[in-house]
């Protein structure tokens, strides 16, 4: 399944409002409907709707993608390069896997940061490591959907700051 949501009309870049590009990888589509004792009973949709929610009243925009395919992950990532501010990334399983996704992070040289419901850490052996750890700015892990916007709120905060910070035309 592939989902798609803005929280703002789109428009060409430049942008004065920032865009932050959610993906959520293999599964994750099935939020809500099984597992809650691991992955709590919110739905992807809820938490894309609080992305948007909390995104808006920071005069920032969200566009949300699942995948449950590997190649339309990277495709995504690839397609934010010069049009998104950062990303925020629950990779799924291909966290464990995926160089191809840390690749693609690294193609496109925005600040990602990493998200997980789940502590990964206090899990199976195999679900510790991250593929894509080194190419995040950092990692949010165990909170449910709060890890979610925990994270928005890092990459928010971050755009922010390489705003305030970027000289400015004379
Ligand atoms: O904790 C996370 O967010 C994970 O990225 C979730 C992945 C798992 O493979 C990672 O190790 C940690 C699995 C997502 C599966 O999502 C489901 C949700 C509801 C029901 C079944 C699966």
């Amino acid at each position: 399944m592939s989902t798609r949501r803005r929280g703002a009309t789109a428009t060409a870049r430049p942008r004065a409002e920032p865009l932050i590009l959610v993906l959520h990888g293999p599964n994750l589509n099935l939020l809500g409907t099984r597992d809650p004792l691991i992955y709590g009973t919110t739905t992807l949709a809820d938490i894309d709707a609080e992305l948007v929610r909390l995104a808006g009243a920071r005069g920032a925009a969200v566009e949300s993608l699942q995948s449950n395919h590997e190649g339309a992950l990277i495709d995504a990532i690839h397609g934010a390069r010069g049009r998104c501010d950062a990303l925020v990334i629950n990779p799924g399983a291909y966290t464990h896997t995926s160089i191809a996704i840390r690749d693609a992070l690294d193609a496109v040289d925005l600040p990602a940061v990493e998200v997980h419901l789940s502590n990964i850490h206090a899990r199976e052996e195999f679900r510790r490591e991250s593929r894509i750890a080194a190419r995040c700015v950092g990692q949010i892990c165990g909170f449910g959907a709060q890890s979610y916007y925990l994270g928005l709120d890092a990459a928010l905060t971050i755009v922010e700051r390489r705003r305030a910070e970027r000289p400015r035309d004379v």
